[in-house]
């Protein structure tokens, strides 16, 4: 890692429990076809967290004086461990090959653990697949999006994120969305005395969660966004797995007046047999599949059509490769994707995420993180909404760079920063689903 040398990357490395005197056998199986001789020369993991989440980019370095590529390998809450499954078990599998066998390597690597997938290894494997892509499209001298077929669509429409305490200052928030351009806002409210996803907290103590409380609330307000702003903005909203799936139903029914453009994760992945029986309840569209990290688990969703917009993030399956084989799976069901796209997904992975956007016939709508100045200065070419869309860029690859000076000005974060999700518990004490 570049520059993990905070206490935490210290501890994870000073735990490691490996006999004095090791040294890894770091000779490449050769792929059985001739090549180019452009190779990857090496694997550099950066984590920093200008945002105060941590972000895991790699860079691949190449034989081929100043030909990087970039890819985001960002799993937030197991950033260190995905650095480690990079610069310990991927880098010497694969320096030395050619940087032209993306799909190759892919397998190659997933393979190579015998027991595969897991969003700690495919957050790695998507650095290195992301990187690749964008050294092809350097070597190409076009932009991804142009390697994956071509554009479908001049620009990717955005939803923006709004969030209050009160109704009140939510409508704040979607002002300042309007005023922006968004036509899209997904809106999280605080439950009033509940610990609620995504919205300010009244008490930071507060860490109960009533699911009753919420569907008797949540419909009220909507009601009074759409009343206000309906004619101009279509709003989302996302459960974040924290209903029963009974309860699910219940609220996407008192959402249905509403007009939203989806419900997102009304179940958690564990209620993934209870989905067919939700959606069959409901009009309302729902968007699911963050959490899911396993291709089987989108061809169960997908191939049924029991979603309408199919949520992934990207690293946690694998990169560009797979997701592009999503993207395809999506198109054959008329099921139409929205890939996660908060701000624990880089720069580099948000420019992947909207490559795919604009080459791909099944796009449904593209999350946007409004990133700080500083993550702006650290990846210079991270995209940037105008009137709620967003614009590919024409540079060769992802078209995002990283400044390593700048990027060290932000070191990682603590793994405590995301002890929260554990700990939100219902009235009568029991842990809820985040
Ligand atoms: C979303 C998400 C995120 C997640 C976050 C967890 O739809 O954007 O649910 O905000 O909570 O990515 O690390
Ligand atoms: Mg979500």
């Amino acid at each position: 890692m570049s520059h993990a040398t905070t206490p935490a990357g210290d501890a994870v490395h000073g735990r490691r429990r490996i006999a004095p005197g090791y040294v890894p056998d770091e000779r490449t199986a050769p792929a059985p076809w001739d090549d180019d001789g452009v190779r990857i020369a090496g694997i550099e993991v950066v984590v920093t967290a200008p945002d105060g989440v941590n972000l895991v980019v790699v860079r691949v370095r190449t034989t081929v004086d100043g030909l990087v590529g970039l890819g985001c390998a960002t799993f937030t809450q197991r950033a260190l461990a995905v650095a480690t499954a990079l610069e310990t078990y991927l880098a010497p599998l694969v320096t030395g090959r050619s940087v032209h066998d993306i799909t190759d390597l892919w397998h190659t690597a997933n393979l190579s653990g015998y027991w595969r997938g897991g969003p700690v290894l495919h957050s790695a494997l998507a650095g290195l697949d992301l990187a690749l892509w964008d050294i092809k499209g350097k070597l190409a001298g076009q932009p991804v999006w142009q390697l994956l077929g071509g554009r479908v669509r001049t620009v990717a429409d955005a939803y923006a994120h709004a969030s209050g305490r009160d109704v009140e200052e939510l409508a704040d928030q979607i002002e300042d969305c309007v005023e922006a351009g968004y036509r899209y806002v997904r809106c999280q409210v605080t439950v009033p005395g509940t610990s609620t996803y995504g919205a300010a907290q009244q008490d930071r103590r507060h860490t109960s969660w009533d699911p009753d409380a919420y569907v008797r609330f949540l419909p009220g307000v909507v009601e009074t966004l759409v009343a206000r702003y309906g004619d101009r903005v279509r709003f989302l909203h996302d459960v974040h797995e924290r209903l029963a799936p009974r309860d699910a139903i219940r609220l996407l029914r008192a959402l249905e007046p509403y007009d939203l453009l989806f419900v997102e994760d009304p179940v958690a992945p564990e209620d993934l047999g209870w989905l067919a029986e939700v959606r069959r309840s409901t009009t309302v569209p729902i968007a699911f599949g963050e959490l899911l990290s396993s291709m089987r688990d989108y061809v169960d969703i997908v191939g049924p059509r029991l979603v309408d917009y199919v949520r992934c993030h990207v690293s946690a399956l694998g990169g560009i490769t797979p997701a592009w084989r999503l993207a395809g799976l999506a198109e054959l069901h008329g099921v139409r994707t929205a890939w996660h796209g908060p701000r624990d997904v880089s720069p580099v992975g948000h420019a992947a995420n909207l490559a795919m956007d604009i080459a791909s016939p099944a796009f449904g709508i593209h999350e946007h993180f409004e990133f700080s100045d500083a993550a702006r200065e650290i990846f210079p070419g991270t995209p940037v909404s105008v009137d709620g869309a967003i614009a590919p860029s024409d540079a060769p690859g992802l078209g995002v760079d990283l400044d390593d000076t700048r990027a060290r000005e932000y070191p990682p974060v603590s793994p405590s920063v995301n002890w929260h999700y554990s700990r939100v518990r219902r009235r009568d004490g029991a842990v809820q689903r985040p």
